[in-house]
C-alpha cells in the first residue's frame, strides 16, 4: 500500500503481457491512437485511445467521456477479455468497466498531477496496468499540495486505486527509456480501467 493505493508488483507474467499487448494493438488498429489538447489549448505529451462503451477525451471545451473515437467516429471497440480479467481478479468486482483509456508514453511524454474525476461515482475504484517502459509515478494527497511519495512502476504492474485513494493526485514524472524490450521501438502503454456511468 502507498497512500491506500494497493500496488500489485509483478502481476502479470511476461506471456500474458505479451497475448494483453497483441489485443491493445488490435484495439489501437480499430481507434488510433490521438494526441488530445487540455482545455488550455496544449497538447498531451502523451497519445490515447479508448476501448468500451466510453473514451477519455479532451480538447477546448474541457475534459469529459465520448461514446465514439474523435477521428474515426466510430464507438470505441470492446475491451479485451484478459483485461477484464485483471479488473476481476484484482477488484472481486461483479460490474465490468465500460471503459479502458489506453496510454502510450514515448521517452519524452508525462503526466502532471491530477485527479481522476471525471466518472460519476467515485465509490468504484481505478485499475492500472504498466506494459513497457519503466514509469516514475507520483502520488500525492486528495488535497492541492503538500507530500508526495515516488514510486517506480514496472511492465506488468497493477495498481489499484480504491476508497480513500480514488479521489488522490497522481501523475507520471518521466519514462525510463529502454528499460523494457515488450514494445518494439520502446515506450510504456497504461491501461486504466474505469467504471463511468
Ligand atoms: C491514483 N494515468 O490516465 S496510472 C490517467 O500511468 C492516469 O498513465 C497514469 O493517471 C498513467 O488518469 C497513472 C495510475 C493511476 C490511475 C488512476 C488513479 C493512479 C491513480 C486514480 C486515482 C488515484
Ligand atoms: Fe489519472
Amino acid at each position: 500500500m502507498l497512500r491506500g493505493v494497493a500496488v500489485f508488483r509483478e502481476f502479470l507474467p511476461l506471456d500474458d503481457q505479451g497475448a494483453m499487448l497483441d489485443e491493445i494493438r488490435a484495439v489501437i488498429a480499430a481507434a488510433p491512437l490521438f494526441r488530445p489538447v487540455t482545455r488550455w489549448g496544449r497538447p498531451m505529451s502523451t497519445r490515447m485511445t479508448s476501448a468500451g462503451r466510453w473514451g477519455w477525451f479532451s480538447d477546448r471545451r474541457g475534459y469529459r467521456y465520448v461514446g465514439t473515437h474523435p477521428e474515426t467516429g466510430e464507438p470505441f471497440p470492446p475491451i479485451p477479455p484478459s483485461v477484464l480479467a485483471v479488473w476481476e481478479q484484482v477488484t472481486g468486482l461483479a460490474r465490468q468497466p465500460d471503459c479502458c483509456l489506453v496510454n502510450f508514453y514515448d521517452a519524452r511524454a508525462r503526466m502532471g498531477l491530477h485527479q481522476d474525476r471525471d466518472e460519476a461515482d467515485f465509490t468504484y475504484p481505478v485499475v492500472s496496468i504498466s506494459l513497457g517502459d519503466s514509469a516514475l509515478f507520483r502520488v500525492g494527497n486528495i488535497e492541492r499540495g503538500g507530500s508526495t511519495e515516488s514510486l517506480w512502476l514496472h511492465s506488468g504492474d497493477v495498481l489499484v486505486m480504491g476508497g480513500p485513494a480514488r479521489l488522490v493526485h497522481h501523475g507520471i514524472d518521466r519514462i525510463r527509456p529502454s528499460s523494457s524490450t515488450l514494445i518494439e521501438g520502446g515506450g510504456r502503454i497504461n491501461l486504466t480501467l474505469r467504471v463511468v456511468k
